[in-house]
């Protein structure tokens, strides 16, 4: 073979194209398949180079930047293995229509199937859980217009029509260093041409709602004045949707229902609701609200209360309002709106004549407020005490945070005890949250490249199985430049799993324990240590409280263990239930109808 730094000019190129497409950050695993894209990356400029051993890890990670940034991070791995390891993130980031381009380096086409060292099939890896995929070949000189042409569109493809994750597998051939060659190589005038040229400008159709889908909107306002908005899940950006959605709430009379992951309830600007989950959960409550309407934005809702509410009422007529996917689990929406709720919303409320005036639509607000407040009241009256436990915890992480910081939340109870504890205020925070395929993996990882992406300080609100499942995430935490603190709800296990119908059998309570609950029992102050972060416990509120403040003050990342009774937390959020259905149920009115 004529020695020839073909492959790494057009690593080069190609990096150089993603980097025009708007990639910022590369993420790379060590091999040595991959070293022309690595080493391209590491020239470029205009992008920031991670790295991260752990595919697995490194997907997450750039899958958090992305939440963040908005724009596709790259992946680059070696062959064999390696790309396995990002499956998860993909999922996920499909899920939740995250934009990512995973390259993944692969040997050439005479290594396969004949036993040659970490040589697999690595077509289409992904499936259908790849947006689009696309395989390179080797570096090949009469090809080389095409290279930052397929870059372009690979980010298109990340990007559009359906954000997600694509993948494109690059072939290359030894030598994968630079060689020195004697004099100008072949290719070399055409790639410096192509260099200059750059990459395609790419304009996709920017998609406004269907005229008809707001007609349908307006209709169903002006049919039902008994409605609510519903937020749930969103992307951070979603918070520039908050005033139109609000807007067209008022001009329709309804209130807004906010979850904790809506963008919408931290950093308000209107009233929102809540506390609506832990109010729908009472079946009084269900019926006297009535709903006629819901407009449900974003992805489908965590809340279960809600869920039995949609359960109940198969004559609510739902119309779902988000981007992308086919928002409804329950198969019974009346209308599915492909559109950006803000938009949707904002062509709506300019149709609303303003109707805060219907007598449904504020009886059925003035309702949700009384419960709202009073559903306040109890929260308070818990959070009142001096002891440490997972009510506290997530409230008093939203009360730490500065204006404008990041909370990424793990699934599990963390997500749920945030929409139940923090009470919606002005303070604005961008949740960060995994509720695309709701994994419990991956959440530190995510949570330190949401840090690396972001100029604010980051908190991670994480279960303890959840932060063992990704301790190999520990490592990505070291570089964090912006204060970083990991809160570990150390409840001794999966305690959701007490929370579920599997805990009602006794009989079961051994099985369930050693299989479901896994309570991890390992150092997690020694876990901190191995990876040189700073690591502080706390078992009650008040030194929960100024530890938080400390790691938040500091640049750098911190794992914070707050330590709570194993089954405290479910007797607390059942407390609060059934506090809250005493209250309301003393508002019953004569005939036993419940007046809130
Ligand atoms: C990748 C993945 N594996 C398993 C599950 C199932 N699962 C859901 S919650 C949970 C336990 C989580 O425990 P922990 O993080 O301690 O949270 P807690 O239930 O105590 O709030 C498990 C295993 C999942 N959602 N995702
Ligand atoms: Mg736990």
């Amino acid at each position: 073979v004529t020695p020839s730094n073909l492959h790494l000019a057009w690593a080069r190129l190609f990096v150089g194209a993603l980097a025009a497409a708007g990639v910022r950050h590369v993420v790379v695993s060590p091999g040595s398949r991959s070293t022309p894209l690595a080493l391209a990356a590491a020239g470029e400029p205009r992008v920031t180079c991670h790295a991260v051993v752990d595919e697995r890890a490194a997907a997450f990670f750039a899958l958090g930047q992305a939440r963040v940034s908005g724009a596709p991070s790259a992946l680059v791995c070696t062959s064999g293995t390696a790309g396995a390891h990002y499956l998860p993130a993909v999922i996920e980031a499909s899920a939740s229509h995250v934009p990512l381009v995973v390259v993944t380096a692969d040997r050439p086409w005479d290594a396969y199937d004949c036993a040659a060292p970490q040589t697999i099939d690595q077509i289409k890896l992904f499936g259908d859980h790849a947006r689009f995929f696309a395989e390179l070949g080797l570096p090949d000189e009469a090809a080389l217009d095409a290279v930052p042409r397929l870059a372009a569109q690979a980010v298109l493809r990340a990007r559009h029509p359906t954000p997600g994750a694509v993948h494109l597998n690059a072939r290359f051939r030894k030598p994968l260093e630079p060689v020195d060659v004697a004099g100008p190589e072949p290719w070399e005038a055409r790639l410096a041409e192509l260099e200059r040229r750059g990459a395609p400008r790419v304009y996709a159709p920017r998609s406004a709602p269907d005229e008809a889908a707001i007609a349908h909107l307006v209709d169903a306002v002006s049919r039902a004045p008994r409605g609510v908005v519903v937020a749930g899940p969103a992307p951070l950006a979603a918070a520039g949707a908050a005033e139109a959605i609000f807007s067209f709430a008022r001009k329709a009379g309804f209130a807004v229902l906010a979850e904790a992951t809506s963008q919408l309830r931290f950093g308000a600007t209107s009233e929102v609701v809540g506390a609506f989950d832990v109010l729908l959960r009472d079946p009084s409550f269900r019926r006297a609200l009535a709903p006629e309407l819901a407009i449900e934005l974003f992805a489908p809702p965590t809340s279960s209360g809600y869920g039995a509410l949609v359960a109940e009422r198969p004559a609510m007529e739902r119309v779902v309002v988000a981007p992308h996917g086919w928002n409804d689990p329950q198969s019974t929406a009346a209308a599915v709106i492909l559109a950006d709720p803000g938009e949707a919303l904002a062509l709506a409320a300019a149709r609303l004549s303003g109707r805060d005036g219907s007598q449904g639509a504020a009886a059925l607000r003035a309702r949700l407020e009384r419960g709202e407040a009073a559903a306040r009241a109890i929260v308070r009256d818990e959070l009142a005490a001096a002891a440490l436990h997972e009510g506290t915890i997530a409230a008093r992480l939203v009360d730490a945070l500065p204006e404008g910081a990041l909370l990424c939340v793990g699934n599990s109870l963390p997500v749920r005890d945030l929409d139940l504890f923090a009470e919606p205020r002005a303070k604005r925070l961008r949740v960060v949250h995994q509720r695309g395929a709701s994994g419990i993996d991956g959440l530190v990882s995510g949570a330190a490249g949401a840090a690396s992406a972001a100029a604010s300080p980051v908190a991670l609100l994480v279960g303890d199985v959840s932060f063992q499942h990704d301790l190999g995430g520990l490592a990505s935490l070291r570089g964090a430049r912006v204060p970083l603190v990991v809160v570990v709800v150390q409840n001794d296990g999966g305690r959701i799993f007490d929370e579920l119908p599997i805990a009602a059998r006794p009989e079961l309570a051994a099985a369930r324990e050693a299989l479901f609950t896994t309570p991890p029992r390992v150092s997690f102050e020694a876990a901190a240590s191995v990876f040189g972060l700073r690591y502080a416990e706390a078992r009650d509120a008040a030194s929960y409280a100024s530890a938080l403040a400390a790691a938040l003050e500091r640049g750098g990342a911190t794992i914070l263990e707050a330590v709570v009774p194993p089954h405290d937390g479910r007797a607390r959020r059942a407390r609060v239930r059934s506090a809250l259905a005493h209250k309301l149920a003393a508002r019953a009115d004569d005939e036993g109808r419940p007046s809130w």
